[in-house]
């Protein structure tokens, strides 16, 4: 029982590292597994995307469900399957006089889509 708590404790910890990983204070080298340029947030897991402040905050103000982002936004995208998309955060980059919907959505694409000329 003790083993199954330490496991999950690393988990969160490991989620908790990627996610400041991928913030934009530390953006500037890291482009992420495949990910445009323009992805500022880079390459993230489900956990991760549905994790992301934006989308918490669209959940927490009922403008979709968790299973609205993984069945409309995140498994669309994830083309070719690794469990890993590309995240831009739109909002944040157009600035306040971004069109209102932005504050609840990112921009999403599949990590290293040109990969899928298989
Ligand atoms: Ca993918």
């Amino acid at each position: 029982m003790k083993r199954f708590t330490a496991i999950v404790a690393i988990s969160f910890s490991a989620v908790l590292a990627a996610l400041g990983a991928a913030t934009p204070a530390g953006a500037g080298g890291q482009a992420g597994l495949g990910c445009s340029p323009g992805f500022d947030v880079g390459a993230v897991t489900w956990e991760q995307y549905v994790n992301l402040p934006r989308n918490e905050a669209g959940l927490a103000a009922g403008k979709y469900t968790e299973d609205d982002l993984k069945s409309e936004k995140f498994d669309p995208t994830d083309f070719n399957g690794d469990g890993m998309i590309c995240v831009k955060d739109v909002a944040l980059q157009v600035g306040s006089g971004a069109t209102p919907v932005w504050q609840y959505f990112y921009d999403i694409a599949d990590d290293n889509a040109s990969a899928s000329d298989g």
